[in-house]
């Protein structure tokens, strides 16, 4: 299907999807959301993807959820559309790694959406922030919630309640980013990274990720079993005595997702 407000282009097993709303400053509106959840579901049941990383322009990954479309919008019309709540559950639902691509704002729904995929690597011109308070509402797609894990309370609330923005250094020191590089040179970073992403054991890739995002919604103890029952999966796969195997011949291992 053709989409009207993102770019995807599937090259070397990364999809690249690019938000593409640029006189909104890519402003998640319906449309957006929609062909973004329909784009990343496309890219998971592919099976040349096994990568896929989301992006905006040079100076937005997105400005937040469109104020235009919501500000006429009242309690029942919200609460029944209940759209970030089925964005939310798509994007969480995606078994292959999304990287996000940060440059620029990343603010309100831009910043969240960032969070919820499963790392941000950002330009060093990137701003994260949570400035929905400015607008008489608070975050609705994990600003209160993920911001919190990844960064604590003491940031989190301050990013909240003052609405102010972080810097992509700030933002890697406190945890938010996994790397900082610079601008020019993001989407050459990011497409480097999903490489070497992309030649593990797609099979193995897709086990950790399932294994780090049970972290948040367990207790230690159970995420330390769930863990370690995936570990000892894994052995009776073929890439496990391949990637074994390979070490001890001193080789570069080649995966078959078996
Ligand atoms: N929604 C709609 N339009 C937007 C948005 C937005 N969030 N952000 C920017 N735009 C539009 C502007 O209205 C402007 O359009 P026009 O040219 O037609 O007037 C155009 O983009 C360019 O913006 P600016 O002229 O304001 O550009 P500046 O460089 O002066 O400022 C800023 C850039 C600082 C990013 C500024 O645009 C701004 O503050 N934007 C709003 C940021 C914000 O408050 N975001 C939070 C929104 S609420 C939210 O995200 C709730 C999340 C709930 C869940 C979401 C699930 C998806």
């Amino acid at each position: 299907m053709a989409f009207e407000t993102i770019n995807v282009d599937v090259d070397d097993h990364i999809a690249l999807i690019r938000l593409n709303r640029p006189d909104a400053l890519n402003a998640l509106n319906t449309q957006l959301l929609k062909e973004l959840c329909q784009a990343l579901e496309e890219a998971d049941a592919n099976e040349k993807v096994r990568c896929i990383i989301v992006t905006g322009s040079d100076k937005a990954f997105a400005a937040g959820a469109d104020i235009k479309e919501m500000s006429g919008m009242g309690f029942g019309d919200v609460f029944t559309i209940n759209l970030f709540a089925d964005a939310n559950d798509r994007i969480t639902k995606i078994r292959k790694p999304i990287i996000a691509a940060v440059s620029g704002y990343a603010l309100g729904g831009g910043c969240e959406l960032a969070m919820a995929c499963d790392f941000i690597i950002a330009a060093d011109t990137a701003k994260f922030g949570q400035p929905e308070i400015n607008l008489g509402v608070i975050a609705g797609l994990g600003g209160t919630q993920r911001l919190t894990r990844f960064v604590g309370k003491s940031k989190s609330m301050d990013m909240n309640l003052t609405g102010r923005f972080m810097t992509a250094e700030e933002a890697e020191r406190s945890g938010l980013v996994s790397r900082v590089v610079p601008a020019k040179k993001l989407i050459e970073e990011a497409t480097n990274v999903a490489q070497k992403i992309a030649e593990k054991s797609m099979m193995t890739v897709m086990a950790a990720k399932e294994a780090v995002n049970r972290s948040y919604e367990t207790t230690l103890s159970e995420g330390l079993l769930f863990e370690r029952r995936v570990f000892h999966s894994m052995f009776a796969t073929e890439d496990q005595k391949e990637g074994m195997t390979a070490f001890l011949e001193k080789r570069q291992a080649q995966f078959r997702d078996k």
